[in-house]
């Protein structure tokens, strides 16, 4: 094991240019972190979530599929805690990209896991599971210990990786934790999932710039909250006692907020926020965005949370929408 000598804790984030690695960046930069943020090499740098704080992260090239990348990052970052964030996380295009979405989100995790292993075991290590694994739902609502019934490449892609993560802490003795984390946004969320698609779908209508928003599956339901607040919660699974971590078994942790809402109803809260009541009016539904297996309902309990964490969430999804639509009418009117 490496000797450190350093004064602040460090944290390297996979995905740190994503909605979460930017606002776990963001939390942990204000922590006093030093922050190393692992990037893809793309033909043009896509930074547009941490432009605003690109100086205070140090930038390392590096691919989930790339053992020896993960390696190399590990002995640039020297870190204390790592975030593993980095995925293929849209489901829709997980049927297509079936073999890449297995690669990077789980083989990529199984390599960080040995890196880890190899280069220092002391390494605290969060995992980014999802609810996605509950999949065609087996109990309302979902709790820690409630199977897992994955209905999507990524969702069984997601499952390797939170097995494997589990794995490795009963195997080696990692202080390693599963954070399952339900559906949640932010005003830097990719357009193509459902909530900024209808948020800046929203924003252009109110600006005359389109008059229709194109969806699939309006009945899907889903339990939605607001990224910041979620970061919070992978940071504090990595604060626990290393010694009654183990000696309880404290194991992995719901983050969610316990509420339930479809996807029609976010519809209607989003253009009810521009003073528009008729909003079937300007949606179509479009058999392209249908999937070809469906997640139909997906509600946390995150008591555990609660309990052995103390984390709550803080914003309500009418607050988000109000947030999401402001914005997106902002970079709309640019
Ligand atoms: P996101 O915005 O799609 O970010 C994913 C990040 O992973 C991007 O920065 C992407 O890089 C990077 N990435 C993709 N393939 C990579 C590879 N081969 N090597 C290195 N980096 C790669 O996702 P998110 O919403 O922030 O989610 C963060 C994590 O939480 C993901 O693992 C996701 O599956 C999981 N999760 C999300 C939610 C949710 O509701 N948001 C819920 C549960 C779990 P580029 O910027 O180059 O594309
Ligand atoms: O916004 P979505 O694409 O998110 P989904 O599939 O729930 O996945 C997100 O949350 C997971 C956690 O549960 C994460 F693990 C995952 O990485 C990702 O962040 O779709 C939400 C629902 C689905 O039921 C979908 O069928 O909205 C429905 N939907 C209806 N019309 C649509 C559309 N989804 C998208 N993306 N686009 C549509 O036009």
């Amino acid at each position: 094991m490496k000797l450190k000598n350093k004064t602040k804790k460090r944290a390297l984030i996979t995905g740190v240019n994503g909605m979460d690695g930017s606002h776990l960046a963001d939390f942990l930069l204000q922590k006093g972190y030093e922050v190393f943020g692992l990037e893809r090499r793309s033909s043009v740098l896509n930074r547009t979530n941490t432009a605003h704080i690109q100086d205070q992260i140090k930038f390392i090239t590096g691919d989930m599929t790339d053992k020896n990348s993960l390696q190399r990052a590990l002995k640039i970052s020297n870190p204390d805690e790592v975030y593993n964030l980095a995925a293929q996380s849209f489901v829709g295009s997980s049927w297509t990209l079936a073999e890449q979405t297995t690669k990077v989100n789980s083989l990529g995790t199984l390599y960080l896991l040995e890196a880890i292993k190899d280069f220092n075991d002391q390494i605290r290590f969060y995992q980014a599971s999802t609810s996605e694994m509950f999949g065609k739902v087996v109990e309302r609502p979902q709790r820690e210990v409630t199977p897992f019934y994955p209905r999507s490449p990524y969702a069984v892609s997601k499952l390797y990786a939170h097995w494997m993560t589990k794995n490795f802490r009963e195997s080696y003795g990692i202080y390693a934790c599963c954070g399952i984390l339900f559906n949640h946004e932010s005003e830097r969320r990719g357009k193509e999932f459902v909530t900024r698609k209808i948020t800046d779908g929203v924003a252009k209508i109110v600006l005359g710039i389109e008059d229709k928003i194109a969806l699939g599956n309006l009945d899907a339901k889903r339990d939605w909250g607001y990224a910041p607040d979620y970061v919070e919660a992978m940071w504090l699974m990595l604060q626990q006692d290393r010694d009654s971590f183990f000696k309880n078994k404290v194991g992995d942790f719901i983050v969610a907020t316990g509420k339930c809402h479809s996807v029609r109803q976010f519809l209607e809260y989003s253009f009810q926020h521009v003073g528009i009541s008729n909003w079937q009016d300007y949606v179509v539904q479009d058999p392209r965005f249908m999937r070809p297996a469906e997640v139909d309902y997906l509600q946390g309990d995150p008591t555990k949370a609660k309990q052995v964490l103390g984390w709550e969430p803080k914003t309500s999804l009418n607050e988000m929408i109000s947030k999401m639509i402001d914005n997106d009418i902002r970079l709309n009117s640019k």
